[in-house]
């Protein structure tokens, strides 16, 4: 395919961009992570969503360079926003693939050093179908991870099959309940018992648990009736790029 030599171009080319969400904390509001999300500015299709191509990097091995150019790119632009704001954090996804490679630990620290930010503030977002592909592998990773101090957060939880017991050994930080529970929560009273679940669940583990895809005030005023940690959605504000997601937390506080 044409788009594979495309995409390993648009990597060295500066052609790949990172959007930033919030997630706001609960219940005060403040802001103190963003999420790294990436987007690829493609000569003739536009502003294309990673949808449209992490997948096929995570098929051709060139996720590894992705994966690479988010992290570097995210906590260089960390760097920058913590000479003002020295209380914020990055979330950068990993995907599936990069999480089952023994060489990610050695990746992340290298861009720590680079840039100069402290493990505690970066947030690596997992999701649990990567565990589930080799469960032991990614435990391995993840300690060599956590032990350095980094942060890891377990990404649309609620969709996989993490067995209680292994989530209990995990060296995990943070729960984000996926957002397919979420968004219906008002109408559903299923998907209301399976966040007030999860919420304790997280808790009882001594995790955060954060909501996403929060769109409207009154599916977070009953998020935070459950007690979630922090939130993330469409009523706040999308993913907006760097300069525009400062103004943005800046015209909060
Ligand atoms: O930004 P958007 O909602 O279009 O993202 C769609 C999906 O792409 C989400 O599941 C998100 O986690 C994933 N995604 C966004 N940025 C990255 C990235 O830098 N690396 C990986 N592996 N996945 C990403
Ligand atoms: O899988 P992951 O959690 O990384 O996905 C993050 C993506 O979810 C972001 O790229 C963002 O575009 C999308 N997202 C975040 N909040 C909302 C929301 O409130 N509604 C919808 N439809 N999508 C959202
Ligand atoms: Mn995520
Ligand atoms: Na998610």
């Amino acid at each position: 395919l044409a788009m594979i030599g495309q995409l390993r171009d648009a990597i060295t080319n500066e052609e790949l961009r990172l959007h930033y969400l919030p997630k706001v904390d609960q219940p005060d509001g403040h802001v103190t992570c963003v999420e790294a999300l990436v987007r690829w500015q493609h000569p003739d299709r536009g502003l294309l969503s990673p949808d449209q191509f992490v997948p096929l990097a995570e098929q051709t091995g060139l996720i590894d360079d992705l994966t690479r150019w988010v992290l570097t790119t995210a906590l260089r632009q960390l760097s920058v926003w913590r000479r003002v704001r020295d209380d914020l954090s990055v979330a950068v996804n990993i995907s599936e693939r990069s999480m089952n490679h023994l060489d990610l630990p050695q990746m992340v620290f290298d861009a720590l050093t680079e840039t100069g930010v402290p493990p505690a503030s970066l947030l690596l977002e997992i999701t649990e179908a990567a565990l589930v592909a080799d469960q032991e592998r990614a435990g391995v990773v993840m300690q060599h991870l956590s032990g350095a101090g980094v942060r890891l957060s377990l990404d649309d939880f609620g969709e996989g099959f993490t067995s209680l017991s292994h989530l209990a050994e995990l060296p995990l930080n943070e729960l984000k309940i996926d957002r397919i529970f979420v968004k219906d929560m008002l109408e559903s009273p299923n998907d209301t018992a399976i966040v007030r679940s999860v919420v304790e669940l997280g808790h009882n583990l001594n995790l955060e648990v954060v909501a996403e895809g929060v769109e409207t005030a009154e599916i977070l005023a009953a998020l935070n009736e459950l007690g979630v940690n922090g939130v993330q959605g469409y009523f706040f504000t999308p993913p907006l790029p760097a300069t525009e997601i400062m103004d943005w937390i800046g015209a909060r506080t």
